[in-house]
């Protein structure tokens, strides 16, 4: 009866760890976004994106620099406004391949987050990041 409680215990710890093991960010993945695109158009490329809580953004300076990439809190999920300034990335970037990295972190709010170049926001360089858990 004892051997039989200490077996049923060992799975469940098992089956949970194992759990855990899946749950971690394990897949979490890095996207690259250019800033300026190669034909010249004042656009970041994709400028159109879908993540999970966790993924990481590297925007990465292309073409017609200087460039950066400032969240919009006026358009980002009413709970991430806070979140939406630490992931801007305000410092404008004039070397060509020079990047900057923003994490989302795991409690990140679903929804749209968009985002301009300051310099070029009149221009429409203007970029949307879907955050779907
Ligand atoms: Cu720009």
């Amino acid at each position: 009866m004892k051997n039989k409680l200490v077996l049923i215990f060992s799975l469940v710890l098992l089956v949970v760890s194992s759990f855990f093991l899946s749950a971690t960010p394990a897949s979490a993945e890095t996207y690259t976004i250019k800033m300026g695109a190669d034909n010249g158009q004042l656009k970041f490329v994709p400028d159109k994106l879908t993540v999970k809580p966790g993924d990481t953004v590297k925007w990465v300076n292309n073409k017609l620099a200087p460039h950066n990439a400032v969240f919009d809190v006026s358009k980002v999920p009413a709970a991430a406004k806070g979140l939406a300034k630490d992931l801007s990335q305000s410092k404008l970037l004039f070397a060509n391949g020079e990047s900057y990295e923003s994490t989302f972190p795991e409690d990140a709010p679903a929804g749209d987050y968009a985002y301009y170049c300051q310099p070029h926001r009149g221009a429409g360089m203007v970029a949307k990041i879907t955050v779907e858990p």
